[in-house]
């Protein structure tokens, strides 16, 4: 079976390849992002189009993901993209600084879809919003602490070991090994 991973992330994709023993395959469809407070409800709704919109038959996997800040009642949340976009991750840490609690939390939900089964993978890591260090990750990480290390200073493996994604992939790659 092959799976079609629809975003524009590498990232994601290169996480999501170390999970999953099936062939993965990056296709860049720009789905509706609706706008809702649950990822899991933002990321089905981009699988079922995704997979009517680009007319293969294999399944699909959309992956919404986000920062929530726990001092501003988990901003940027559904928005994390959007504003890494417009204000950036170094003035997200400028922001965060200014708070003394800095906790955090990355949420990612992982949606499957193959034009009947429809299902979501959620995982969550709590952390602590640093000033920036390392180069690697992509994103919030070189922000986001967690147990010492920013996840821009981790490695692939080291990142999904604790990750929000690398645990909603080892759900996904479990369900799918038993079906
Ligand atoms: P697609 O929608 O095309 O998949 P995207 O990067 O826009 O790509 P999201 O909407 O899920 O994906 O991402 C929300 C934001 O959270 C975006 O700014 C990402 O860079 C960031 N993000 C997602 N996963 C992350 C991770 O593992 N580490 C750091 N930042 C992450």
């Amino acid at each position: 079976m092959m799976i079609r991973f629809v975003t524009g992330n590498e990232g994601k994709v290169r996480e999501a390849c170390d999970y999953l023993t099936d062939e993965v395959r990056q296709i860049e469809y720009d789905y509706t992002e609706i706008q809702h407070d649950d990822l899991a409800e933002i990321a089905l709704h981009g699988a079922r189009e995704a997979f009517e919109e680009t007319g293969g038959e294999d399944p699909v996997v959309v992956d919404d993901a986000g920062l929530f800040i726990d001092a501003v009642g988990g901003f940027p949340g559904p928005y994390s993209a959007y504003v890494e976009d417009t204000l950036g991750v170094e003035r997200v840490w400028q922001f965060a600084k200014q708070e003394e609690n800095r906790r955090a939390h990355f949420r990612c939900v992982v949606a499957y879809f193959d034009g009947e089964t429809a299902e979501t993978f959620s995982g969550a890591v709590p952390g602590t919003l640093v000033a920036p260090r390392g180069d690697g990750g992509f994103g919030y990480d070189p922000i986001f602490e967690h147990e010492g290390k920013t996840m821009a200073e981790m490695t692939t493996e080291e990142k999904n070991a604790i990750s929000h994604r690398g645990r909603a992939l080892a759900k996904f790659a479990d369900w799918l090994a038993e079906r």
